[in-house]
């Protein structure tokens, strides 16, 4: 079924220049390296795409002209196709593909045998996208070391924040063991780079406890096994309370000897059945889940302790800094969580061990569509950190509305800190090189799940495509990445592509517009986070407020009069938030509270941009879904069919974001909408 396939359709190249210059390579192939898993993998994804792609299954010889050839450097070391160019310096997963001179054989060449796996995806990605390779050298490698996928899978078959369906890893409180499903997934996270995997939630309850056990291991392992034949390593969350709940003991203290030999042994234990094990990433001491606090310990203890017990294997210890009081007092206007982060981390800087990372996510609330970034990042200039984006679209219409987030991600990306002076840019912390970094990377939430086409709206599985191209390439632009995307799924139509493309890159702000205004937030219905709620939380324990009163809105996260957030910038950032002139508009009011007749740069006062934003958001989403109808006779009636079932819910949804958001408004203010439109009273 063309939804499963996602993006590695295979399509037969229509273009008969393209196909005619592939076959002439693509008939024959020689392998010069070792045959492992992971070259296996390779060889499969080639022919298998080849065959479908150009008709015909290349075969496998030995040397020979107009063919495939595979290897690492090394193996072609003695021949002069590398007597221009230097690849020295590319990392592991780097790779190479070129002609020879006389045009008889293309070399798909790997630093080691992870590149060929990624050449081989290049290449075939440029047979999809109908390009014909020039005599240049295609030279590539990945900018980010650790390429994350989190899931937040549970053994009973749900999935936390899950919008697709059920699990494909568990059902029924074991392992599902639907290992070709596992295999095909495996194949698509690889595809796009993907090298690292957690396949349970980060809120580990019991029985996923126990995944570290005798009665999971097996099945555990099993997983690995196909996952490392794709070049991506298994990581577990794991539950810091561990050692009372599966070893008995009477506390989880990090600094208790037993509970640190309880570990290591553990560990061992672990390593002996997956001997490439990735690590543990740990929540803890965060939304009710346990943690080093309750003994009067640091996280850098916690965390150390475990990074101990990994050490020996190589193993990696990821540490989540989504830490805050989901206890506060509503009434208490100094605490703000927004600040908690920074607060509970950066004193710990350099107090974590080489083989520990910190988790941190983009911003400094929770994936909202729109909130500041997160002053950690670059601020701890001697720990490790990760990136956390969220690929579930949690607060981004759930997969039901079309919300294309590489925009978002990019414009994280490339903020700028200021960390160390103008252009220590976030994509630099991610990578490791603002300040070196042993371990660095970025992790996502994923998308996916059991149905048919993993991703449920049709449209989503180009966040889980665009995910781990950017964080291959984070120079991609989200244009380059769309069109990338639609080709390969839906084939070369120009209109199909110019109309997908137009749609996806208009969502983010579609979505934005019919939501919570200027940064603000959490107008969402509490738990399920579907639809509009304006007070939702407003009096609640979470710390996610707006303040909306008959005078104004706003949180007021300045120095001057507010929670001091600002103060956890560096001096460029801090100056620009912290004043209402500087404030850029689309984030004044996660920064200032201000009045509603506060004129914004836009020329507009901020009541009128809410209804403005509000009636303008409806009609686009309208105007989504007229342009997916206007493409129904040149796509397939399946994925057709899906995409527009959501397109009518999110229609509905965004005129229910844009009545009850605008009718709050105007209640509280009073103010007339300046074009008389309909507002409810
Ligand atoms: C929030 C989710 C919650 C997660 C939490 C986390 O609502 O389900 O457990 O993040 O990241 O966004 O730990």
């Amino acid at each position: 079924p063309q939804s499963y396939n996602c993006w590695l359709q295979y399509n037969a190249i229509d273009d008969v220049s393209v196909a005619s210059f592939y076959r002439s390579f693509c008939q024959s192939f020689v392998v010069l390296c070792d045959r492992t898993p992971l070259i296996n993998s390779a060889i499969d994804e080639l022919q298998r795409g080849i065959t479908s792609l150009l008709g015909e299954t290349p075969t496998e010889t030995g040397k020979d002209d107009n063919q495939l050839v595979l290897g690492t450097l090394e193996d072609v070391a003695q021949e002069d196709i590398l007597d221009r160019i230097s690849l020295a310096n590319l990392n592991e997963e780097g790779y190479c593909i070129r002609m020879d001179e006389r045009q008889h054989q293309l070399y798909v060449l790997g630093k080691t045998e992870k590149g060929i796996l990624y050449a081989v995806f290049h290449l075939l990605r440029k047979m999809q996208l109908n390009e014909i390779l020039t005599t240049e050298e295609v030279i590539e490698q990945p900018v980010n070391q650790i390429r994350m996928m989190n899931h937040w899978d549970n053994v009973d078959g749900s999935i936390e924040r899950g919008y697709a369906g059920l699990s494909f890893f568990y059902q029924q409180n074991r392992f599902s063991r639907q290992w070709d499903r596992m295999h095909d997934y495996a194949r698509m996270l690889a595809s796009i780079g993907i090298n690292a995997v957690t396949i349970n939630n980060v809120n580990v309850h019991q029985v996923e406890s126990e995944f570290i056990t005798a009665a999971f291991l097996p099945d555990v392992a099993r997983t690995a096994d196909i996952f490392r034949a794709y070049n991506i390593k298994l990581f577990l969350s794991a539950n810091y309370s561990s050692p009372m709940q599966l070893g008995g003991l009477s506390s989880a203290d990090p600094l208790a000897d037993d509970v640190r030999e309880w570990w290591k042994e553990k560990a061992s234990e672990i390593y002996a059945a997956i001997p490439d094990f990735g690590g543990f990433v740990i929540k803890a001491d965060s939304e009710n889940r346990p943690g080093p606090f309750t003994y009067g310990r640091t996280h850098a203890d916690g965390a150390n302790m475990l990074g101990e017990a990994l050490a020996p294997h190589g193993g990696i210890l990821i540490w989540r800094c989504f830490v805050y009081n989901c206890h506060q007092d509503w009434r208490d206007k100094t605490t703000d969580r927004a600040r908690a982060a920074y607060d509970h981390f950066m004193p710990l800087d350099g107090q974590f061990n080489d083989n520990v990372i910190l988790q941190i996510k983009n911003g400094p609330m929770d994936f909202q569509v729109r909130e500041g970034v997160s002053p950690l990042l670059g601020a701890m200039k001697d720990t490790n950190q990760i990136l956390e984006f969220q690929i579930a679209q949690e607060y981004t219409g759930q997969q039901k509305h079309l919300c294309y987030l590489v925009p978002q991600w990019k414009d994280v990306l490339n903020f700028d800190t200021y960390a160390k002076g103008e252009g220590s840019f976030v994509k630099d912390v991610a990578s490791g090189s603002l300040y070196e970094r042993p371990l660095s990377g970025i992790a996502a939430v994923a998308n996916s799940g059991d149905a048919y086409n993993w991703t449920g709206h049709p449209l989503a599985q180009a966040n889980l495509y665009g995910y781990g191209r950017l964080v291959w390439n984070p120079e991609l632009s989200a244009d380059a990445i769309a069109s990338e995307w639609i080709t390969q799924t839906y084939g070369n139509h120009a209109t199909v592509l110019k109309t997908i493309k137009e749609m996806l890159l208009q969502s983010l702000q579609t979505y934005e517009n019919y939501t919570a205004p200027l940064g603000v937030g959490w107008m969402v219905n509490p738990n399920h986070h579907y639809g509009p709620n304006v007070d939702g939380y407003e009096y609640s324990a979470w710390g996610t407020y707006h303040f909306a009163d008959l005078h104004g809105i706003g949180v007021d996260r300045t120095m001057q009069t507010g929670t001091g957030y600002t103060s956890q910038y560096f001096p460029e950032n801090e100056k620009r938030y912290e004043s209402l002139e500087a404030c850029p508009d689309e984030l004044v009011l996660f920064f200032h509270h201000v009045p509603y007749t506060h004129q914004l740069h836009s020329g507009k006062s901020v009541i009128q941009h809410i209804y403005d934003t509000h009636f303008e958001g409806a009609e686009q989403a309208e105007q989504l879904r007229e342009q997916w109808k206007s493409i129904k006779e040149l796509i397939d009636e399946e994925r057709f069919n899906d995409g527009l079932t959501r397109f009518n819910l999110q229609v509905d949804s965004a005129k229910e974001w844009r009545d009850i958001i605008n009718t709050y408004f105007y209640r509280k203010s009073g103010i007339e909408d300046e074009h008389g439109r309909t507002i409810y009273s």
